[in-house]
């Protein structure tokens, strides 16, 4: 009998019902499940472990949880075309409603990829490509207490039990996830950003926030049709198209 809350495979295929989380390639200990994915799989192959050795961030930073807190996974996306650069968006807006089902509270995504509770992080996206395909990376706080949670984080961080103090089992949320994830992609693929936009604006956690770009402060307008964080910075509109945009907390 596998341990209570185990995402081992006997547990967790049973929950997947797509073609996201197959195959399910899961190990208890890795450097980074973005290294597990094999590109040569299918679209929607899936790695997760327990424990990340060197779990990563964006822009070199890094990724770290406690083994056997959290949904650590990435996940194969072969898209034949589109703007690659949204599906940090797109896999960030599957995540937040994963979570916000999970927590039944308003969830929002600090473009372009922070999953936000009540103006702290709960999960984090990486999305790396290669070759026409993408791994999408995507990390969960799930029931990391408060002292396990990074202290040195800039975006103040909380787990899902930190925001309401439930203690949960991961494979039905890593099964939600894939299916979220399923369900985002494919209107993306259909529709673009478009089809997601709706989605998104009402999410937007920038908008109308304080924002901190390059050192100058300004004021979140939104994430445009594009994908791109538009803020006004002295009365002049810019669209921001990588890299970060602070608030002020
Ligand atoms: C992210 O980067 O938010 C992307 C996180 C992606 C993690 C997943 S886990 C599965 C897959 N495998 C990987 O190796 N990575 C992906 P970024 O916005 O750069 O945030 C990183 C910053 O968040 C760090 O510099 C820390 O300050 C902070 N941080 C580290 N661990 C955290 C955690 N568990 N919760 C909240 N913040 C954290």
């Amino acid at each position: 009998m596998p341990p209570p809350d185990s995402l081992a495979p006997e547990v967790v295929e049973p929950l997947v019902t797509g073609r996201f989380g197959r195959p399910y390639l899961y190990e208890e200990s890795c450097e980074s499940t973005q290294q597990l994915v094999d590109k040569d799989l299918d679209e929607g192959a899936a790695a997760v472990c327990d424990v990340q050795t060197q779990g990563r961030g964006r822009l070199g930073r890094g990724w770290d949880t406690p083994p056997g807190t959290a949904i650590l996974c990435s996940v194969l996306l072969k898209p034949s075309g589109g703007q690659l650069e949204q599906l940090s968006l797109v896999a960030g807006l599957a995540a937040a409603e994963t979570v916000e089902r999970a927590l039944g509270l308003a969830v929002q995504l600090k473009w372009p990829n922070d999953v936000m509770v009540n103006r702290r992080k709960v999960a984090g996206v990486l999305a790396e490509a290669a070759n026409g395909s993408v791994v999408v990376g995507i990390g969960i706080n799930v029931n990391q207490s408060r002292e396990e949670l990074p202290g040195d984080a800039k975006v103040q961080p909380a787990s899902l039990y930190t925001t309401d103090g439930v203690r949960r089992e991961r494979a039905p949320l890593l099964a939600d996830l894939f299916a979220s994830m399923e369900q985002s992609y494919a209107r993306w693929l259909e529709g673009g950003l478009d089809a997601l936009y709706h989605n998104l604006g009402a999410r937007d956690f920038l908008r109308g926030r304080r924002v901190f770009v390059d050192g100058r402060a300004g004021t979140g307008i939104g994430i445009d049709r594009s994908g791109r964080m538009e803020v006004e910075l002295d009365g002049e509109r810019v669209a921001v198209e990588s890299g970060e945009v602070l608030f002020e907390r």
